[in-house]
């Protein structure tokens, strides 16, 4: 039996984590993946991935694509009867997937701020045309409303680590020195930290710096970095078990299921 893997662009951390993780379970099931790579964002890259996988008759397609609802609902549909797994839709959505819950990892992030007494807080959010960057976001927003409070900044990177650079170094020019930035994720931290450092502020005694995903190098940041981890084995483990049941019960009603997240506290909050 073959499993396709529909994957976002496998040079960012998570994406490549996730799709070992996927492989190394399917391993253990006797399953061979087959993965097809998006480089660029948008429906039709979306769609001639699937194309490529269905052409080599996989049995089932897990896709770790940033979706909107229709789009997720068109591929579903050109896979016919083939089963279709998401990783990367809205929560809200009817269609079969596996999600970290990002309400829950908006909530620790800010909680955690809140918790240390930072007030002056700015935002560093994914690209906007990310489902989970929006839903971050919004997140973080709504968790800081309910204390009143409104991000001093907001930004917007593309989830790499130069973006992060770019960002906060522009921030910092602009004369603007927040207590604490909440990053969407991991590599953008990375970015984050050096142009923090590179304007002679230290993490976290001037500025705390808290991340998202947990990829395996985010401990050997420096300082190491406090973020919400995702848990990408597990991700990998609960897709393929999901999968394979989707396979032998093509009848099963369509739910998504949230994998939890949790706070990684290290050496970037205080
Ligand atoms: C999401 C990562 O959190 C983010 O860092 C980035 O790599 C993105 O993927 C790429 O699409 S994880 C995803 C399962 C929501």
């Amino acid at each position: 039996h073959t499993l396709g893997l529909a994957t976002s662009d496998l040079s960012l951390h998570a994406p490549s984590q996730i799709a070992a993780a996927i492989k190394s379970r399917a391993s253990e099931r006797r399953f061979n993946v087959m993965i097809s790579m998006t480089e660029k964002s948008g429906l039709e890259a979306a769609k001639a991935a699937i194309n490529s996988l269905l052409a080599q008759r996989v049995d089932g397609m897990i896709v770790n694509i940033p979706l909107q609802d229709e789009e997720a609902k068109s591929l579903a549909a050109l896979c016919q009867d083939v089963p279709a797994l998401f990783l990367d839709v809205s929560p809200q959505l009817a269609a079969n997937s596996v999600l970290f819950d990002p309400d829950e990892g908006a909530r620790l992030g800010v909680e955690h701020l809140l918790a240390l007494g930072h007030r002056d807080i700015a935002l560093l959010a994914g690209p906007q045309s990310s489902i989970s960057a929006r839903l971050r976001f919004e997140g973080w927003r709504q968790a800081l409303a309910q204390q009143q409070i409104t991000a001093m900044a907001v930004m917007e990177g593309d989830w790499s680590a130069l973006s992060g650079y770019q960002q906060v170094s522009r921030l910092l020019n602009e004369g603007t020195q927040p207590g604490a930035l909440l990053v969407a994720n991991d590599q953008m931290a990375l970015g984050a930290l050096r142009a923090l450092s590179e304007a002679g502020l230290r993490v976290p005694d001037d500025v705390s710096v808290i991340g998202y995903d947990d990829t395996a190098d985010s401990a050997c940041f420096i300082p190491p970095l406090t973020t919400i981890k995702q848990d990408f084995r597990a991700l990998g483990k609960s897709s393929v078990e999901r999968m394979i049941d989707m396979i032998h019960q093509p009848e099963a009603s369509i739910r998504s299921d949230l994998l939890p997240v949790s706070l990684v506290v290290r050496k970037t909050t205080a």
